[in-house]
């Protein structure tokens, strides 16, 4: 992924103006698409093999039958949250399997090789569009490429009429591929909005998660998730990197962290009241919400006024109205700083993300955490 940046970024140095991969720029640890080699091993091949004792005749053909080569498997693993691990390791190659030997001795099987991901990855083709397997609970397993099967030795096609064959079964390849992996989180709300409308603020007071939050565009450069109790229930919410106009064509961080909203239940949509137009901003979040996918276009959207506090009262009732008519619904107005309108915000969600229990990781957890936290236990919605 590259990142077009047009401005400073908050690594010193390494203010560009130029086309700068992001992982160059992003911190290691998080990790959310990662291309891996997998190959299953070859079958081992049969052997052509005469039985030879002393005193004893016409032994026979004795060649055994080759080996499976290795599986590859890949294994939803509970407590894994991020695919940092596929970074240091991109090749996975499952043993071959044994040769048939003489005296009727079978080659062994190669060994199944494991790849463990957490829960929300999913197994796309190389051409990154075509989804092979997609996870939805810990302990999954999913035969990604099966082992060649062994050769026959001599000793199977003996008959009646052929006593002493002399031939035997290569064994066959095992299948080779790339395949990207895709992590993608799994929460009941996603904030979404323009950089700096004051998205990680809102999570850091909602929720113990501690995101960083500062006056300059894409403070935040991977999603966070915090879990939050309101009115007695809890749910995960998600603060998904800025977004700017032409996000989907690469701009600014690229619209590649949408990924994880698709699988939100509801989205809080903030707009900054201190913007030159909130109407336009909101505009261009949806385009860039309706560019990425018709899914995210018809998520349900709670819109909301942050920072409230900032702007003189007629000033806001005229981003307000702008809001309103940009959105065709009355805006929640709020203030992350101060708190004002944050209840019936949470309110506000907790009745759209609806009745049905939360994921387990809301049940489970108490304080907000980001994706270093294992993501792997919660469970997506199910209608
Ligand atoms: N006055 C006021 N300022 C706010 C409010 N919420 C956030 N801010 C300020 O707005 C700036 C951006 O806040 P962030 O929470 O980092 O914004 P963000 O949406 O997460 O931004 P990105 O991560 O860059 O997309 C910070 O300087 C915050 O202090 C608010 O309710 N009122
Ligand atoms: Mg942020």
């Amino acid at each position: 992924m590259r990142v077009n940046i047009g401005f400073s970024l908050p690594f010193g140095a390494l203010a560009v103006a130029t086309s700068v991969p992001l992982h160059y720029l992003s911190p290691m640890k998080f990790l959310d698409e990662a291309k891996v080699y997998i190959r299953s091993g070859d079958g081992g091949n049969g052997c052509v093999a005469f039985r030879r004792e002393k005193f004893i005749e016409f032994g026979g053909p004795s060649g055994g039958n080759g080996g499976r080569g290795g599986d590859v498997i890949v294994e939803v693993a509970d407590g894994l949250n991020t695919l940092i691990d596929y970074r240091y390791q991109q090749h996975f190659k499952a043993p071959k399997g044994g040769n048939g030997m003489g005296s009727d001795r079978h080659g062994a099987n190669g060994k199944d090789i494991v790849l463990k991901v957490p829960l929300g990855t999913q197994i796309i083709d190389d051409d990154r569009e075509t989804l092979i397997h997609d996870f939805t609970r810990v302990g999954e397993k999913f035969v990604l490429a099966e082992g060649g099967n062994g050769g026959f030795g001599n000793a199977h096609f003996k008959s009646s009429t052929n006593r002493a064959p002399r031939n035997a079964n290569p064994g066959q390849p095992g299948e080779e591929r790339w395949i990207w992996l895709r992590l993608k989180l799994i929460a009941d709300a996603g904030l979404v909005g323009l950089p700096n409308a004051g998205k990680s603020t809102f999570l850091s007071k909602v929720s113990a998660a501690k995101p960083k939050i500062a006056d300059y565009p894409f403070t935040t450069l991977h999603p966070q998730l915090g879990v939050v109790n309101a009115d007695g229930r809890e749910f995960v919410l998600a603060d998904i990197p800025g977004l700017i106009e032409g996000a989907h064509e690469g701009a600014g961080l690229g619209d590649r962290f949408l990924g994880h909203v698709e699988r939100c239940r509801v989205l809080l949509h903030l707009v900054d009241a201190t913007c030159e137009h909130a109407g336009k901003a909101y505009k261009t979040v949806r385009a860039e919400l309706d560019a990425y996918a018709e899914t995210l276009a018809e998520k349900i959207e709670i819109v909301a006024l942050n920072k409230i506090d900032a702007v003189a009262p007629d000033e806001l009732k005229k981003q307000r109205d702008r809001l309103k008519r940009a959105a065709k619904k009355t805006p929640l107005l709020l203030s992350g700083i101060t708190g004002a309108g944050v209840p019936e915000t949470l309110r506000a969600l907790v009745a759209v993300i609806g009745e049905a229990p939360v994921s387990d990781k809301a049940k489970g957890a108490g304080a907000g955490q980001d994706i270093e936290t294992p993501v792997a236990q919660a469970k997506p919605w199910a209608p």
